[in-house]
């Protein structure tokens, strides 16, 4: 199994009962564990004002599906949860980000890893380094080092007690 994280978002909807149903949906993913999920978080928007808050997650996964297979099983959660992809930084029912795999630096037309953001997005490093505290990125730098790592700005810690359904 290699490790992946995927990180999880919505701001539309019941966002909550979403997130928890992509969750289930990650578990029933081929050759797939899902190993454990961080807290609900609540994040201000970034992009356009004027859109509700986000809620946001991570999962951390063991897969043998390799990251294009995975990025493609991702999708078919997204859309299957109504995602339609419109405005560029938009709201979202639910958005799907495959931010790391292994140890793998990967940059090809559709798929990025490290995901290009992870490093700037509190509501991405504070929920994966719940998951995992030790965590290094590829370049060797570790999780807990990046500013946007200890910058609680606009980001709230929401229902730890939170039932992802296992
Ligand atoms: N803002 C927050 N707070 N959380 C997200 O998950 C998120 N996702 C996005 C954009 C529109 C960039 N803004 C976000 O894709």
């Amino acid at each position: 199994m290699y490790p992946a994280f995927i990180g999880l978002g919505a701001n539309l909807g019941e966002a909550a009962a979403t997130l928890s149903s992509a969750v289930l949906a990650l578990r029933q993913l081929p050759q797939t564990r899902v190993e454990c999920v961080s807290s609900l978080y609540r994040s201000r928007p970034l992009g356009p004002p004027g859109q509700p808050d986000y809620l946001n997650a991570v999962a951390r996964l063991g897969t043998l599906l390799t990251p294009h297979a995975l990025l493609k099983a991702l999708q078919a959660i997204e859309a299957a949860h109504g995602r339609v992809r419109d405005i560029r930084w938009g709201p979202r029912t639910l958005d799907l980000d495959l931010l790391l795999y292994a140890n793998d630096e990967i940059s090809t037309a559709d798929l990025t890893i490290p995901h290009p953001e992870l490093k700037n997005r509190n509501f991405v490093t504070i929920p994966l380094l719940e998951t995992s505290p030790a965590l290094r990125l590829p370049d060797g730098c570790p999780l807990s080092a990046l500013p946007a790592a200890s910058n609680w700005e606009g980001l709230g810690a929401i229902r730890q007690d939170h039932a992802w359904g296992d």
